[in-house]
């Protein structure tokens, strides 16, 4: 096998405290080889894609990104993708993973509910795309490693090819076996590939790689994690060398890799990356996996956008990652998986309409151009507005079901959306799940608590919506719940709120406080709107 000219030159690391990370900005190289998008996501750019257009990044990444969920936040709102569980074998084992479970760094904790062979996975894959005309973009992402078993892998990927030319291929490993493949993904046009980088030091990687399986033999800790170290770096060069456009997942976790991944997100920028993805650890005790049993916790909201926030400058961020399942499918925060089982697929007439589903992508494009297009107006009078300049920075929570709005009740929510508000821009910063207020009706008091530990970090809830007691609770938890821009566009809600807040601070009708830290919510969730 070729050595990779960086694995053996490990950087200097100097480690800091999550308090004092400074965004690393101009110290960043931009990549020298194609593939990724690093002059296009210049520093202070939250989420590649978010306003990413042809007029900031060549046409040919343009065209692979803008219809991919993952690569664009954007495009997330409008396009699906899904997965097909065919790779049940892994060749290494992470400390965070127990395949009962499902693959924890890709997939939320919960079973896979069907293993498929490739030919069950193309009819499944075809009866979808019939379905759901927006499902765009087809992923392998386990429940083991989809290179572990890499036959199944592309089986699935070149039949698919046959009969379904128009999605987009899209995989995702730990990298063990990539360099070995990175020919064969060529061949297939598999043009997205995901590797799990959680370390470029093998003494952080011996902490949370117990063994790998390599050339016949497991090998453990530190020689294990410089073997998969190796692996990694030299598939993300050879990737980047083809061109084909590369999205690395970090799993955070605190005490282990926290501070490191600043040096992991320099490394694979450096190399090309052409995304960094940066996920909470999940760890429930029940789960059965190595850090769930010993106690090993996921990172706090805050803890989570530092070392995020720390990144930025260096590789994309992506921050709208769902950690879904390995046989999700639907629009990223929905799952529609139980609408399409085998049994279900059997019963159905699918017909692969190619122009039926380039008509209906046509018809999502022009909604998607007319919002933008809306918003942006909106947008520019926002910016109209006379806020005071300076360093304040707060965070709002927003309840929406699509569209870019504040639309959503509060008791409908499964999901708010988080904007980083400050003078003149509202930033997406991520999502915060939690469970629903109203059920069947009526508002569940016990669950309020839970929501407000989820967005206790924010100043502000932007809603349709919400009843007077939760509107209640969360006044006296120091969060103001805003239902005055219903149907506006988020960013100038957004805006419109601060300017309004600001211009209370500066009477004295409020006093502006620090907010506390906020928790990510854990575990499996028992409804289907907020499964992905
Ligand atoms: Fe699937 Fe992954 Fe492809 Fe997306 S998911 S293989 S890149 S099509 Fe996406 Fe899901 Fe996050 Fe993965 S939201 S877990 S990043
Ligand atoms: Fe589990 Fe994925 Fe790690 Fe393999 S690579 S042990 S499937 S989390």
């Amino acid at each position: 096998m070729q050595a990779s000219p960086n694995a053996g030159s490990m950087p200097a690391m100097t480690y800091v405290g999550i308090g004092q990370i400074k965004p690393l900005g101009a110290r960043i190289d931009v990549p020298d080889a194609g593939g990724g998008c690093g002059t296009s996501g210049g520093e202070g750019k939250a989420s590649c894609g978010t306003s990413g257009g042809p007029d900031d990044m060549p046409q040919e990444i343009w065209d692979k990104v803008k219809n991919h969920p993952c690569y664009s936040e954007e495009a997330h709102h409008h396009y699906a993708r899904m997965h097909v569980a065919v790779a049940p074998a892994c060749n290494i084992q992470c400390n965070y993973c127990n395949r009962k479970y499902d693959c924890s760094n890709e997939s939320r904790p919960g079973v896979v509910s069907q293993k498929l062979t490739p030919e069950q996975a193309v009819k499944k894959v075809v009866a979808v795309a019939s379905e759901i005309p927006q499902m765009t973009v087809l992923g392998i992402a386990g429940p083991g490693d989809s290179l572990a078993s890499p036959r199944k892998t592309f089986d699935t990927f070149r039949m698919l090819q046959e009969q379904a030319p128009d999605i987009k291929l899209c995989l995702s490993t730990n990298g063990l076996a990539l360099p070995d493949l990175v020919d064969e993904i060529c061949k297939y046009n598999i043009d997205h590939v995901t590797i799990t980088i959680n370390m470029v030091d093998p003494e952080v990687g011996a902490k949370i790689y117990p063994w790998i399986f390599w050339e016949h033999k497991r090998l453990t800790g530190v020689e294990a994690a410089t073997i998969l170290h190796r692996q990694q770096m030299l598939g993300l060069e050879m990737l980047t060398a083809r061109g084909v456009l590369t999205k690395i997942n970090s799993v955070l976790i605190p005490g282990i890799n926290d501070e490191h991944l600043i040096e992991v997100n320099r490394e694979v920028k450096k190399r090309g990356a052409f995304l960094h993805n940066i996920m909470p650890l999940i760890s429930e005790a029940e789960h059965g996996t190595v850090f769930g049993l010993t106690g090993q916790r996921g990172p706090s909201a805050q803890e989570l956008k530092a070392v995020q926030d720390a990144c930025m400058g260096g590789a994309n961020l992506m921050r709208h990652c769902r950690q879904c399942r390995a046989d999700a499918v639907g629009l990223l925060g929905e799952d529609r998986s139980e609408e399409f089982t085998l049994d279900k697929i059997e019963q159905m007439e699918v017909v692969y309409d190619l122009d039926r589903r380039k008509s209906y992508q046509d018809k999502v494009e022009v909604e998607r151009q007319a919002q933008f297009a809306a918003k942006r107006e909106a947008l520019a009078e926002a910016a109209a507005l006379d806020v005071a300049d300076d360093d304040l920075k707060v965070l709002v929570a927003v309840a929406t079901k699509g569209g870019g709005r504040v639309n959503e009740h509060f008791g409908h929510v499964t999901e708010f959306q988080i904007f980083e508000v400050s003078a003149g821009e509202a930033l997406f910063v991520g999502h915060r799940r939690v469970d629903l207020y109203c059920q069947g009706g009526f508002g569940d008091d016990e669950q309020l608590p839970s929501v407000v530990r989820a967005i206790n970090d924010c100043h502000a809830v932007l809603v349709a919506k919400i009843g007077a007691c939760p509107k209640d609770e969360l006044a006296q938890a120091g969060i103001e719940p805003v239902d005055q821009y219903v149907g506006e566009f988020i960013e100038k809600a957004a805006l419109a709120w601060f300017n309004n807040y600001r211009g209370r601070i500066a009477s004295g009708a409020v006093v502006h406080q620090d907010r506390g830290d906020a928790q990510i919510r854990q575990g499996a969730y028992t409804g289907t709107a907020e499964a992905a």
